[in-house]
């Protein structure tokens, strides 16, 4: 009872927001947790954050497992502290365990920014999450860029839906491949292709990288990647452990920030895109929770099924009687 009596009282989160504003990493930190936890506590200092968001520009890096996403990340983080800007990056993960904001494991290999105050590192685990990416990666990232950063990466696996999740989120969508050997260039995801922006073909050490290349630059013609007039996908070969090449990926990314810049109307009209899909996907998302639970929503959903395999009511009536009394 006495160590509580003198024990800070719990900081709440709307506390965390504005520590976090006034420059509190571990506040920062906390809140994404908090996030990646699915709290609903956190949701009035979402308010608060969402409403002094900065617009950070957003970079998504996505591809499939083991591509030398996180290698490419540390590479451009250096060349971004270079420049002098501020940088966060979100590496989520949609298979492990929750991280609990605990530093980051031998899967994202940035550690030697770890004592950069400019540079600020979270994983995120999404593992169980209804919504998948986007409710938890969508309010770490409010939390990131109310922060003052000159430019937030988002790193993602490319692993089932959540690699066409990442475009929702991001200005820049950076896809990762690896050289292919043979016939498997067919089989490359080629869904990937269709939301890139920029392409890196990484590890060109490795046999194949220029069959891999002319491929990817024959299919990103065909499909013209990302609609986005005037930008031409660049293929970019990167070994991203020796550092070459990402360079080149350093400014393709500030040119394609310079092209988005100078087409306003068609920037917007994207961001307004971005904003119906994300505002939908959380309503979906938050339906879903809602009759997911065994509770009394779950038994007004039961109720729903049961009239429908009884012709009781239709399925259309059904879900706008359960919508009525959504939240
Ligand atoms: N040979 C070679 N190996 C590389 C290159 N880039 C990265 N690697 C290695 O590939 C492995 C995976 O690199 P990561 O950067 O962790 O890849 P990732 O895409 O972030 O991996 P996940 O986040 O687990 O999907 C590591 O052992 C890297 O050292 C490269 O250009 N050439
Ligand atoms: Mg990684």
């Amino acid at each position: 009872m006495t160590a509580m009596s003198h024990a800070r009282p719990e900081r709440t989160p709307v506390d965390m927001a504005a520590a976090a504003l006034a420059g509190d990493r571990r506040a920062a930190a906390r809140l994404i947790s908090l996030v990646e936890a699915a709290d609903p506590a956190a949701g009035p200092a979402m308010s608060l954050l969402f409403r002094r968001g900065r617009d950070t520009r957003i970079v998504g890096i996505t591809g499939p497992p083991g591509a030398g996403k996180s290698t490419l990340v540390d590479q451009l983080i250096a060349l971004r502290r270079l420049a002098g800007e501020r940088v966060a990056v979100l590496a989520v993960d949609p298979a492990s365990p929750r991280s609990g904001g605990s530093l980051l494991g031998d899967r994202v290999r940035m550690t030697r920014h770890n004592t950069d105050a400019d540079v600020f590192i979270r994983s995120l685990s999404t593992r169980g999450h209804l919504g998948g990416l986007t409710a938890a990666t969508g309010d770490a990232l409010i939390v990131l860029d109310a922060l003052g950063f000159d430019c937030i990466i988002v790193e993602t696996v490319g692993a089932g839906q959540n690699e066409f999740d990442i475009m929702d989120h991001a200005d820049t969508v950076v896809v990762v491949q690896t050289p292919v050997a043979g016939d498997e260039v067919q089989a490359m995801k080629s869904g990937l292709l269709e939301i890139a922006d920029l392409i890196a073909v990484n590890k060109c050490d490795a046999p194949g990288a220029e069959r891999t290349v002319s491929w990817l630059r024959e299919a990103a013609e065909a499909r013209g990647g990302r609609p986005s007039p005037g930008w031409t996908v660049p293929l970019i070969k990167t070994q991203a452990v020796a550092g070459t090449g990402v360079v080149e990926l350093n400014a393709a990314l500030d040119a394609h920030r310079r092209q988005l810049g100078s087409q306003p109307d068609a920037s917007r009209a994207r961001r307004r895109d971005r904003a119906r899909i994300l505002l939908l996907r959380r309503m979906t998302d938050m339906l879903r929770a809602r009759h997911a639970r065994p509770a009394q929503h779950a038994n007004e959903f039961e109720r729903a099924l049961d009239d429908i395999l009884a012709r009781r009511r239709d399925p259309g009536s059904a879900a706008a009687d359960l919508l009525r009394g959504a939240t």
